[in-house]
């Protein structure tokens, strides 16, 4: 048995997930999660990899259709809740997903592509309380368990397939070096389609016998009243969200300060990571809520690699060392290891490092050197023992809310706009952010052009944080003598 679902039967009466107000316990979860998994089955023994996308809210029931396709031996394909419909469709196309799980909420959304799909539904709402329950296979740890789209410097996004094996890698190292505990309670305020929410948060509480608290948005106010309450004790989150209550923190009053301090100090611990933490919110957080935040550095493709001690210094800037088990090393443009203190690619090893991308055999390969390091991408330094990021390799990756964007696909859609002749699109360091998206347009007609359209143009297609913030019309896009776009001067303009 997987053992994440094993675990479970270890503490069967303690609180595992707190949705909508109300509590479930870990037999509740073990025991809906195989009723839905013998519905998934469908009289099959096994699903035997069968790609099942779903789309359901964060809360209970997401857990138990993430634990019922793995039960089955299904690929669980979770879903955006915020992506418009043609980023779903290509989902679902791209990982040949057989079945989707939606609930009620997001099935009327989802219906339209549904038919096109030949897909089989399964709503929520099917699941009748008393569904005969069949025998679960037996999986194999090394079975694909999960994929997860991600962008690159390519312009669509890729499915990064993890195995039972590698998520149970990437789970039980953080459970261990930061000292997760059944008496954990922790709050989930992030989308549940990427690996900071899905392993460090939800797997990380059940593979403890801890209690995972959802809300169904962030919402700053809300999320820091939570937080004070005195009932959660570890907090999660991207620099962005810190940044947000920082600022709702501005508009309470002195009394509401002290409450905020007095419980937030009491945490056993708060975690910052998905973009790099600035230093001045680092200091404002340490200062409201008496938490000095610990940062860490992952990505989809590795879980997390490195990361601030969970006991002794936690350096501002930086984001410290390989986890137990990461093997990490910088490299220089010829692929050779270089001396503390130089800057160059970070390479990560590891059994928590994925499988694959989804039937690109050609990315995956590039993606690792030819003796098994995976490329990040991602340019540090190791600095007097603690390692500090010093950007990206690639212009065209951006990051913006802790979400990892392609200026590539937005390009490729802008350029399918009826008015835009060219285009070229970069990201733009903003305090809240990390950084916003700007694009650069060369138009048809400028005269008769609307920002306000195209806004509305590019939400049917894209999601809300991929839309480009700023605009600019040129007449021409700088470029080098080869003719590519020079998207450092582009950048400069802008700022
Ligand atoms: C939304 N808005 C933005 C952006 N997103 N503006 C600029 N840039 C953006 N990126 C605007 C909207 O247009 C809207 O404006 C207003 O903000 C509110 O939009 P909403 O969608 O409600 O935003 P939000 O809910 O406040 O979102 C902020 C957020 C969210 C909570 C920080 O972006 C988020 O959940 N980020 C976390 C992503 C994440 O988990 N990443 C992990 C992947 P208006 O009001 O004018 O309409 S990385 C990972 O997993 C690796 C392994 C790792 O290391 O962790
Ligand atoms: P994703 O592909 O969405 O998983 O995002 C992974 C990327 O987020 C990494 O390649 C980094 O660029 C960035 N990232 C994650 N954690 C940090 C951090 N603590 N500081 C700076 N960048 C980070």
């Amino acid at each position: 048995m997987l053992q994440l679902i094993e675990n479970a039967q270890n503490h069967p009466d303690r609180t595992a997930i707190i949705s909508d107000g109300q509590e479930y316990s870990y037999k509740a979860l073990f025991s809906a999660s195989a009723q839905l998994a013998s519905l998934l089955l469908n009289g099959l023994s096994d699903l035997d990899e069968t790609r099942v996308a779903f789309m359901v809210a964060p809360g209970f029931d997401y857990v138990k259709v993430q634990w019922a396709i793995w039960r089955a031996g299904g690929i669980a394909v979770p879903l955006s809740l915020s992506n418009p419909l043609p980023a779903q469709e290509y989902v679902l196309k791209d990982a040949d997903c057989s079945i989707l799980v939606v609930d009620d909420y997001y099935h009327y959304f989802l219906e339209p592509i549904v038919d096109k799909q030949k897909i089989r539904l399964v709503r929520m709402a099917d699941l009748v309380q008393g569904t005969d329950q069949t025998p679960l296979p037996d999986i194999a740890k090394t079975r694909r368990a999960m994929i997860i789209y991600t962008s690159g410097t390519t312009g669509q996004p890729k499915g990064v397939v993890t195995t039972h094996l590698n998520i149970e890698s990437q789970i039980s190292t953080l459970v261990n070096a930061w000292a997760w505990s059944k008496e954990d309670r922790i709050l989930n305020v992030l989308p549940l389609h990427h690996v900071h929410g899905v392993i460090n948060v939800l797997a990380c509480a059940l593979w403890s016998g801890a209690c995972c608290v959802f809300v169904k948005k962030f919402e700053a106010e809300a999320v820091l009243k939570l937080l004070t309450e005195g009932e959660i004790n570890l907090f999660m989150a991207v620099p962005t969200i810190y940044y947000k209550l920082i600022n709702h923190w501005t508009t309470l009053g002195v009394d509401e300060h002290d409450i905020v301090k007095t419980a937030l100090s009491k945490f056993r611990l708060m975690v910052s990571g998905s973009a790099a933490l600035p230093v001045s919110v680092m200091e404002q957080w340490e200062s409201i809520s008496g938490q000095r935040l610990l940062e860490r550095y992952g990505m989809t493709e590795i879980g997390m690699a490195i990361s601030n001690p969970y006991k002794g210094e936690r350096r501002p800037g930086h984001i410290g060392q390989a986890l137990p088990g990461m093997q990490v090393r910088i490299v220089n443009e010829t692929n050779e290891q270089v001396v503390a203190g130089e800057s160059g690619e970070i390479q990560v090893k590891g059994s928590n490092v994925f499988r694959e991308y989804w039937k690109r055999p050609e990315a995956t390969s590039e993606a690792f050197t030819e003796d098994g390091w995976f490329r990040t991408g991602d340019v540090a330094k190791l600095n007097k023992g603690s390692y500090r990021i010093l950007g990206r390799m690639s212009v065209d990756i951006i990051k913006s809310g802790g979400y990892k964007i392609s200026a590539l696909e937005i390009e490729e859609v802008l350029r399918t706009h009826p008015q835009i002749n060219d285009c070229a699109v970069v990201g733009i360091p903003d305090p809240e952010w990390d950084e916003i998206i700007g694009a650069s347009l060369v138009l048809t007609v400028p005269q008769a052009f609307d920002f306000e359209v195209l806004k509305a143009w590019l939400k049917e297609r894209l999601p809300v944080y991929k839309i480009p913030r700023k605009y600019l019309i040129q007449k021409d896009l700088p470029r080098n003598a080869m003719g590519k776009v020079t998207k450092k001067e582009l950048k400069a303009i802008f700022m």
